[in-house]
């Protein structure tokens, strides 16, 4: 079946050849290094289809294997990188690692073939060498019709700024900078605050919490996972797509709470259903409560953040699970004050009532008049 998915692909990049160009960007960079270059390791599982010159320097491999991977190794001195691919109808979601870490889920989707695309994209010092490596997981968009991934180029450019001389010369060499010890994730946290004393943290436990919504079928009270969650609950789910939503205003960050474990997958938190939040692995020997970094929201306008059963996991994870113990904003109090208004529903009734009931007898008294 993925043999006959290949020759489709095959044949669909062939025929689409005609539209191409359109969105090829003239520039990604300074110095781009093909597939082949000598930087670049790889798994045995790719396939060469030869010569193409829609693609970045003519040729790209392409594989749909789970697991297969092509890394480039850069070296020190550039500021920014790009990895360059085609997007089309038959392409998969794939992980991008920089220097060993998870940076970002892309999904290679798109309705019609597009060339040259810049997947993903970054800055790193440039102090040392870098690596980005394209993982390829067994995932994909629902309008996708395959797995399909391809290696074709990472560009990197913004050297390394030259050292300002020193205004006393001297024939001693300047001693090379410390190597910057590589940050371990690339995630913001929220900007400390004089107001952070008046925030206030509101947190949303699994889906026993009614203003959780609940997409897909997730479970609850695992009693081997109970023991380690907040309120001695967790919500699970392993079907790729499954989701968690709260929608909120007015909140400046938002992080998540889990148990790990071993048959844990990766959590995905997403913000207003298409742009990534967050991309953890959750994947841990042994049982161990968990919980994310606070996850900057760009306003603090009304948003729906998600967490998504994505379906990717760590190597050595026995399966995809992702267990949610709770969700928590912080951001100012409106929801605790919204809260409070529920009780004051019933005086809104009252008064509504009272007003109908007015309005009605005035109704029968002009009936009564127009009689008499
Ligand atoms: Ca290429
Ligand atoms: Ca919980």
């Amino acid at each position: 079946m993925r043999a006959a998915l290949r020759v489709v692909a095959l044949v669909a990049v062939v025929v689409s050849m005609p539209v191409v160009g359109a969105t090829v960007e003239a520039s990604h960079g300074d110095t781009c290094y093909e597939e082949t270059d000598g930087i670049v390791t790889k798994s045995g599982g790719w396939t060469n289809p030869g010569p193409f010159a829609s693609v970045h320097g003519g040729t790209y491999i392409y594989t749909d294997v789970a697991d297969e991977y092509i890394e480039w190794a850069v070296p020190a001195g550039s500021a920014s990188w790009k990895l360059i691919a085609y997007t089309g109808p038959n392409l998969g979601t794939h992980a991008v690692y920089v220097d060993g870490v998870l940076f970002a889920s892309v999904d290679h989707y798109s309705p019609d073939y597009v060339y040259q695309v810049v997947v993903a994209e970054g800055t790193w010092s440039t102090g040392s060498g870098h690596t980005v490596k394209l993982f390829v997981t067994n995932n994909k968009n629902a309008s996708s019709t395959g797995y399909y991934a391809n290696g074709d180029a990472l560009c990197v450019s913004g050297a390394a700024p030259t050292p300002t001389p020193t205004p006393t010369p001297t024939a001693t060499p300047t001693p090379a900078p410390p190597t910057p010890t590589p940050t371990a994730t690339p995630v913001p946290t929220p900007t400390p605050s004089s107001l952070i004393d008046a925030r206030c943290i509101t947190r949303y436990e699994d889906i026993s919490d009614p203003r959780v919504y609940q997409g897909g079928s997730w479970f609850t009270d695992f009693a081997g996972y109970n023991q380690y969650a907040s309120n001695d609950k967790v919500a699970y789910s392993g079907t790729v797509g499954d989701r968690l939503d709260i929608r909120v205003v007015g909140q400046d960050a938002v992080r998540v709470g889990s148990v790990s474990g071993p048959d844990e997958g990766f959590v995905w938190v997403v913000l207003n259903h298409n742009t990534t939040l967050g991309f953890f692995d959750n994947y841990s020997a042994t049982l161990t409560p968990w919980r994310s970094t606070w996850l900057n929201l760009p306003d603090r306008k009304e948003h729906t953040v998600s967490v998504y059963v994505e379906g990717s996991k760590n190597a050595s994870s026995t399966d995809v699970w992702v267990t949610v113990d709770y969700m928590e904003f912080i951001g100012d109090c409106w929801l605790h004050e919204r809260d409070q208004l529920k009780v004051g529903k019933s005086q809104d009734l009252a008064i509504y009532a009272f007003g109908l009931f007015l309005l009605g007898g005035i109704w029968v008294y002009q009936l009564w008049g127009r009689r008499w």
